[in-house]
């Protein structure tokens, strides 16, 4: 029987490419993209789009209903620098619309469910080098806060309700199809933009600010690959930490001016440097490649000469 999927934050910077990729695979019909506001022009014309505001359980039961929704990937959220900014907003949207699909799954109305994690559940005193999949997490931002809680739960629903829901702890994520939005890591992503408008960047993160971070489309196989293993294989249902390469501004500049020698980089370290201090610079994720195969494809390299080529040509037409 065909699963219809419905993606919650389907215009978000993950989503907009997870609605295209599973689109690609399983036909544009049997995924319905949703969000709390319409999305670009290309997402719009790609297939069935609604409306919706993921706070409401009876909203998200609606589509579910009308749509006959199996499966849910919950993409919706307030990330880590702007969740400083409205603390109470990050906590009630984070929380609120994770427990909503858990209950809904609990209730039978949903088979599997989807949830980002993200290494900011960790903190100040989680090992820096290599965090292993278990260790101290003591997040000290509200976005980490909500991840760490919804991890726990997640595990609880799972264990005590049996609701089949799995999870990665996403490093830092760049691509170039969409923006991404209220990220501590988003400089990773505005560096390629500036250096292609201007030719230079100031970075609100300073020079060793080493933090893990993925292209999108591992992200995006990560992802998919996670939500289709057979369930004997998800053995951690908290979430999955994920690793691919970790650099500092410092690096990426240096791999962008291989390619524009002229490219400068300045800092101007802002509230987000505290946030980046207290994460990871690297993970472990021995656990995802030995349950369900997990492997990588880019490296910072790779990574610099596709994200330049693509933003190239979009800065060209
Ligand atoms: C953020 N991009 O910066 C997200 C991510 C690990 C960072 O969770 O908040």
């Amino acid at each position: 029987m065909n699963e219809t999927i419905l993606i919650i934050g389907a215009c978000g910077q993950i989503g907009t490419e997870l609605t295209a990729k599973l689109r690609e695979m399983n036909g544009k019909d049997a995924v319905i993209a949703s969000d709390i506001r319409e999305g670009s022009e290309e997402l719009m014309s790609s297939g069935p789009f609604e409306i919706l505001d993921a706070t409401s359980k009876d909203d998200i039961l609606e589509i579910i209903k009308r749509h006959k929704v199996s499966q849910v990937y919950l993409m919706a959220a307030m990330l880590s620098a702007t969740g400083e900014k409205y603390p109470d907003k990050a906590w009630y949207l984070n929380m609120t619309t994770l427990f909503n699909i858990l209950d809904l799954a609990k209730e039978g109305e949903i088979k599997k469910v989807f949830w980002p994690s993200s290494i900011a559940v960790f903190g100040p005193t989680t090992p820096k080098q290599n965090t292993p999949q278990k260790t101290v997490m003591e997040p000290t931002t509200v976005y980490g806060i909500s991840k760490q809680t919804g991890e726990r739960w997640c595990e609880y629903y799972h264990d005590k309700y049996g609701v089949d829901v799995r999870s990665i702890r996403y490093p830092g994520i760049i691509s170039w199809k969409a923006e991404p939005g209220g990220g501590t890591t988003d400089y990773a992503v505005e560096i390629y933009h500036e250096a292609l408008k201007e030719g230079k960047y100031t970075s609100f993160l300073n020079e060793e600010s080493a933090l893990p971070m993925m292209y999108m489309p591992d992200a995006i196989d990560a992802t998919i690959q996670l939500m289709n293993a057979p369930a004997e294989e998800v053995k951690d249902r908290s979430a999955y930490n994920l690793a691919a390469m970790t650099f500092t501004p410092v690096e990426i500049a240096e791999e962008i001016k291989k390619h524009i020698p002229e490219f400068e980089i300045s800092y101007a370290p802002d509230f987000r440097q505290e946030i980046a201090n207290s994460w990871p610079q690297s993970i472990d994720d021995t656990a995802a490649r030995e349950d369900w195969n997990w492997k990588h494809s880019f490296d910072l390299e790779s990574m610099t000469k596709d994200m330049l080529e693509n933003l190239g040509k979009k800065y060209s037409k």
